[in-house]
C-alpha cells in the first residue's frame, strides 16, 4: 500500500527532528507495511509516537477530566458510549434526542494520540470538550498508564481502564502488535488501580457483558455520579445499558455509515462482541502458547484475563 493511502496515525511523515532522534535510540520494527518503535515499553507507529510526545509535553489537564483507556479492540467504543450516557443522563431525557443517536462514540470522545495531538502539538481542546451539561471533559487513549500519567502531570483526573481477554482482542484486531505487549499494558493499569483505587478504575469487558447493571453502577460511583434511588427505580440503569448495547449501537445509521476523523469506518468498531469468540479462530496449540505466555507475564500480579 502506498504510504499516502495509510491513515495518518500509522504513517511516519509527521515526525519532528527530536522525535527522529528518539526513534533512533529505541527498539524499532519494520516490515513492508509498518514501522513501529518502542517507547516507554509500548509499541507505536511513528506518527502516533509523535502525538504521544505532543500530548505528554502540552496537555493541560483539568482536575475533573476523565480519561477512558484501553488496549485496542477491548471495547473502547462501548466504554465511551456508557460514559457519555452516564455523564449526560440528566440532560437527555428525550430518548430520541441523545448524542449517541447522532454521533459515533469515537467522534464524541476523542483519542489523545489518535485524534487530538496527531495533527498538532497544541490542538484546540475546546472543540473536543465533551458535554456542555457535564463539567468533566472526556478523553480517551490506548497508551499505557505510566505514559498517560506523564501528560496528566500530578492532576487528580480519573482514569477508567477496560481490559479484555487477550485472545478476543487479538482476534478482533487481526493486526500487528501496536500498543503491545498487551500484558504490560494491562499490568500498568492493574497496578495503578491497586495503588490508587480512587484515581484508576480497572474494568473487564467480560464482566460488563456478564453483569452489566452492577458494573455500570460501579462506573457511575467511581466517576462521582452514582445513580439515585429514584433513577434506579425508574429503570435508568437498564435504559443506559440498552442504549449502549451492541445491538442498538451497531444498528444505528450513524454507526453503519461514515468514518472517524482518522478515516476509520464507523462500522469497523462493531463486529461480533462475543466473549470467547477466539475459539473459532485459534488452534489448541495457538491457545496454549498464548495462555502460557500470559500466565507467565501476569504471574504474581493477581490479574488474570
Ligand atoms: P478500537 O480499538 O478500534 O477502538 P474497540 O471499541 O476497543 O475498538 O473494540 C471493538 C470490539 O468491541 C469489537 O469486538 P469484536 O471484534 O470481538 O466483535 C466490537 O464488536 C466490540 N463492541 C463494540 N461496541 C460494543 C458494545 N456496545 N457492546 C459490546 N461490545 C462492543
Amino acid at each position: 500500500m502506498a504510504d499516502k493511502e495509510l491513515n495518518m496515525n500509522v504513517r511516519d511523515d509527521n515526525v519532528s527532528e527530536e522525535t527522529k532522534k528518539l526513534i533512533s535510540s529505541v527498539p524499532t520494527y519494520k516490515d513492508s507495511l509498518v514501522k513501529l518503535c518502542k517507547y516507554q515499553g509500548c509499541w507505536y507507529y511513528y506518527n502516533t509516537l509523535q502525538a504521544v510526545i505532543n500530548f505528554q509535553n502540552n496537555f493541560q489537564p483539568q482536575d475533573t477530566d476523565i480519561i477512558l483507556a484501553s488496549f485496542p479492540k477491548s471495547g473502547t467504543t462501548w466504554l465511551k458510549a456508557l460514559s457519555v450516557a452516564l455523564l449526560e443522563r440528566s440532560k437527555h431525557n428525550d430518548p430520541l434526542n441523545h448524542p449517541l443517536l447522532s454521533g459515533n462514540p469515537h467522534g464524541i470522545v476523542p483519542f489523545f494520540e489518535i485524534d487530538m495531538y496527531l495533527k498538532s502539538p497544541t490542538p484546540d481542546l475546546t472543540k473536543f470538550s465533551s458535554s456542555s451539561s457535564s463539567s468533566s471533559r472526556l478523553f480517551s487513549t490506548h497508551m499505557p498508564l505510566h505514559t498517560v500519567k506523564q501528560g496528566l502531570k500530578d492532576s487528580p483526573c480519573k482514569v477508567v481502564y477496560l481490559c479484555r481477554n487477550a485472545k478476543d482482542a487479538l482476534i478482533s484486531r487481526c493486526g500487528v502488535g501496536f500498543y503491545g505487549p498487551i500484558w504490560d499494558h494491562a499490568l500498568s493499569y492493574w497496578r495503578g488501580s491497586l495503588k490508587n483505587p480512587e484515581s484508576v478504575l480497572f474494568m473487564k469487558y467480560e464482566e460488563l457483558k456478564r453483569v452489566p447493571c452492577p458494573q455500570l453502577k460501579r462506573l457511575a460511583e467511581f466517576l462521582g455520579c452514582p445513580f439515585t434511588k429514584e433513577e434506579e427505580e425508574s429503570g435508568l440503569v437498564e435504559k443506559i445499558i440498552e442504549l449502549c448495547s451492541f445491538d442498538n449501537l451497531s444498528g444505528l445509521e450513524v454507526n453503519r455509515t461514515g468514518k472517524t476523523l482518522t478515516n476509520v469506518d464507523h462500522d469497523s468498531f462493531f463486529r461480533k462482541a462475543e466473549v470467547g469468540g477466539w475459539k473459532n479462530y485459534l488452534t489448541p496449540e495457538m491457545e496454549n502458547k498464548i495462555d502460557m505466555i500470559i500466565d507467565e507475564e501476569l504471574k504474581g500480579s493477581g490479574l488474570t484475563f
